[in-house]
């Protein structure tokens, strides 16, 4: 378990009906039975004051990261559809983080990246985390192998003490043992795996 305090962000990933619902167009196995999880973390962050965010991939309808417009992913999380809305059962205590609104990839909740130039943007995330003053973040949403690992990835990058929540998160495995890899990835960049 980890601790929150007032210098603590919660950072919920994606937590979205075309993620999360099994009815979703990129749903990820399991993906419904972390809310409950992420919901009871939340309830803790918010007891001790910490910060509590919420990522939202948040695509146009056309986009290089689409598999119909050139990329490798089915339409998902259209901005203002019911897909990309947050799970109706997620408590959401804070503000939303749209990230690939301007047709990047937007795997990490800290940046985007065109995916035909290779530039990076900032999302607004950092931003929030630096006004409040925040020097650690705590991860836990969907999906595992993608948006989960590069926000991790990128806290890491940015100086944030880091942990992940392991049972508050689920993988896409194209590739079989991509959430493995993930993992290991986390663990790398110096991340700690909380249960
Ligand atoms: C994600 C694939 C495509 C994610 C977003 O939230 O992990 N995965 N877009
Ligand atoms: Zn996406």
């Amino acid at each position: 378990m980890v601790d929150y305090d007032p210098k603590t962000a919660l950072v919920v990933v994606d937590v979205q009906n075309d993620f999360a619902d099994p009815a979703g167009s990129l749903y990820v196995r399991g993906g419904e039975e972390i809310v409950p999880i992420v919901n009871g973390e939340i309830e803790r962050a918010l007891a001790a004051d910490a910060v509590v965010v919420y990522t939202q991939d948040w695509h146009p309808e056309v986009t290089p990261h689409f598999r119909k417009d050139g990329g490798i992913w089915p339409v998902h999380c259209v901005q203002e559809t019911w897909g990309a809305r947050f799970h109706p059962d997620l408590n959401v205590e804070g503000p939303p983080i749209h990230k690939g609104s301007g047709g990047e990839d937007g795997y990490s909740g800290f940046s985007m990246r065109d995916p035909r130039t290779g530039d990076r943007t900032p999302t607004s995330l950092q931003e929030v985390l630096t006004t409040r003053g925040i020097g650690k973040v705590v991860v836990a949403g969907l999906a595992t192998d993608y948006c989960v690992v590069e926000t991790v990835v990128d806290a890491r990058a940015l100086g944030y003490d880091t942990a992940v929540l392991s049972e508050a998160i689920r993988a896409v495995e194209l590739q079989p043992g991509d959430g493995d890899r993930a993992i290991a990835r986390m663990r790398e960049a110096g991340a700690i795996v909380e249960r």
